[in-house]
Parts: structure tokens; sequence; C-alpha cells
């Protein structure tokens, strides 16, 4: 197994100076613009806070290549290769950076040969660095990480969101898949605002699951990794491989507890990231999605 070691330090070393950046404008007016729908929201230092990082990973590895939130909402393809290639969520939880609301965070995921090697989720305002390099474990802040390893769905806390859609399809859908889970029961649900953060809860034992639909690959590839070097297991909502292009995943403490989740939970339909481009216009019948 390759040892990307200088690579993840490099990540780690470029995600704490941006996120030096975020939090200067965290506590700052901010200038806010819509992308998909009137929930999803991008403002200036989203998009300089990408430029940021890209630039300095670029610098330093000329030859590697970039997957940028941003950057595809500014048109460029979503194109994974066997390139070593950069995913990158400059402000992972823009909503809660726009209110003040404290989960933001940045989420860098590197791949070679469209595997991912490591992950690495900054939470800026707490100051938490989760980070986990392929068969060597999971961290937060260079400490161990293990799933709480919970089989009963019923003792479940399990963690999801809302996302960005305001169409009736996707919200019927996502408020009745919590019903369902609630009715299981399950102990509770929460959501923080931010897919990555979100997903490392998990992670850290803190919550037993998370599941989302419609959420992008910059979203939750770096948390993926965290979540399995800390021996929890990540599917497609269909029970099937997960598939960070597909829009829709479950993550959970054990197998039992995610093929539980995805006998209860339904998905709608969305375009994959690698099938359409994200300038998305919010027509007059709702986002760009199917
Ligand atoms: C966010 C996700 C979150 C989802 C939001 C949004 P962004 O990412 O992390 O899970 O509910 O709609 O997609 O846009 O803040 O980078």
């Amino acid at each position: 197994m390759a040892d990307w070691t200088e690579y993840l330090n490099f990540g780690i070393s470029v995600a704490k100076q941006a996120g030096e950046v975020v939090l200067t404008a965290f506590q700052q007016q901010k200038e806010v613009k819509l992308k998909s729908s009137p929930a999803d929201l991008v403002t200036e230092t989203d998009q300089r806070v990408e430029k940021i990082l890209i630039a300095a990973i670029r610098n330093q590895y000329p030859q590697h290549r970039f997957i940028g939130e941003e950057s595809v909402a500014a048109g460029e393809r979503v194109e994974l290769t066997d390139h070593p290639t950069w995913i990158i969520d400059p402000i992972d939880g823009t909503v809660n950076f726009v209110h003040r609301f404290p989960f933001v965070a940045i989420s860098i995921a590197f791949t070679v040969n469209k595997q991912v090697e490591f992950g690495i989720v900054y939470s800026c305002v707490d100051d938490k660095l989760f980070h986990a390099q392929r068969g060597r474990g999971a961290f937060l802040n260079g400490e161990p990480l293990r799933v709480s390893g919970q089989e009963d769905i019923n003792q479940c806390v399990v963690v999801t969101e809302i996302g960005a859609e305001r169409d009736d399809l996707a919200l019927s859908t996502m408020t009745s898949n919590i019903f369902r889970l609630l009715k299981l029961p399950v102990h509770g649900v929460r959501a923080l605002g931010t897919a990555a953060v979100d997903m490392c809860q998990v992670a850290a034992g803190g919550a037993d699951a998370y599941y989302h639909i419609g959420m992008h690959c910059w979203d939750i590839a770096a948390s993926a990794i965290i979540i399995q070097e800390a021996g929890g297991v990540v599917i497609d909502t269909d029970g099937s491989e997960f598939d960070m292009m597909s829009r829709r995943v479950i993550a959970a403490s054990s197998a039992a507890v995610a093929s539980r989740i995805a006998q209860v939970i339904w998905p709608f339909p969305c375009r994959r990231d690698d099938e359409v481009h994200h300038k998305c216009v919010h027509g007059e019948t709702g986002v760009d999605r199917l």
C-alpha cells in the first residue's frame, strides 16, 4: 500500500491555513448569492477559500487535478480520473456560515486511480481536525477515532440533512424518511447543516448513523473514509456499494444499522455529480435535477 503521508500532511497544513480565512470571515458581514435553489447559498469567501486551497496545492503538486464545489458551480465538469485528484469543499455548511451557526468545515479528499487515499475535515469554529488515511486509522486532533459499534437501530442517534432542495417531491421524501425512522423508533435524529461534520460525529461515536440524498461528492468524500477507517460502514441508500458520485449515502457504526436504514428510507431522483454541469438554473418548476 502506497504511503501518502507527505501529501496528507500538506493537505492538513493548507486546511488549517484556509481555516483562519474562514474564521475571520465568519464574524463579518457577507454578500450571499443563490445557486440551485433559494437555500443553496454561496459567498465570496467560499470562492476565495477554494482558490487559495487549489493554488497552494497546485503550486506543490502541479500535475494533480481538482474537483472543487465552486469551480464546478462556475461550469467545470466533475471528472474523476486515475490522476491524483483533490476533491474540495471550501466551506461545507455555507448556510451555517452565513448565519454564524457554528458548524462549518473545510473538506478535502485525495484520490488516486479513483480511490480515496485520505480525507481531511477541518471543523473551523471548534478547531477540530478529523483525518484518515486508507489502512492507517482515523483521528481527531491526533487522537484515534472509533465508531460506537451500535448494532441495534432502536438504540441509535441518526444524523441527516434536509439539504437545499425545496421542491415538493424532495421535501416530502426527506420528511417522510425522518418520520419512518422516528417511528421505529430511534433514540433521535439530528442535523448540523454540514454533511462532513455530520459524518464525523459517526466516526467519533457520538452518533450511530448518517444518511442523505442530494449532497455532492465534495461534501462526503473525505468524511466517508474517516468513518471507514474508524471502523464504520458506508453504503448506497439502496444497500449497494457506496459511489461518491451517486448523491446518496448511508454511513453507520455497523452493517446491521446501515442495512436497517436502507430498508426504511426512500431516495428521490438526483442526477449523478459526474452527469451534469452544476450551472443549475432555478427554473419555474424548481431546480434542474432530473
Ligand atoms: C451542504 C451540505 C449539507 C446539505 C446542504 C449543503 P455546502 O454543503 O453539507 O449536508 O444539507 O444542502 O449541500 O453547500 O454548504 O457546501
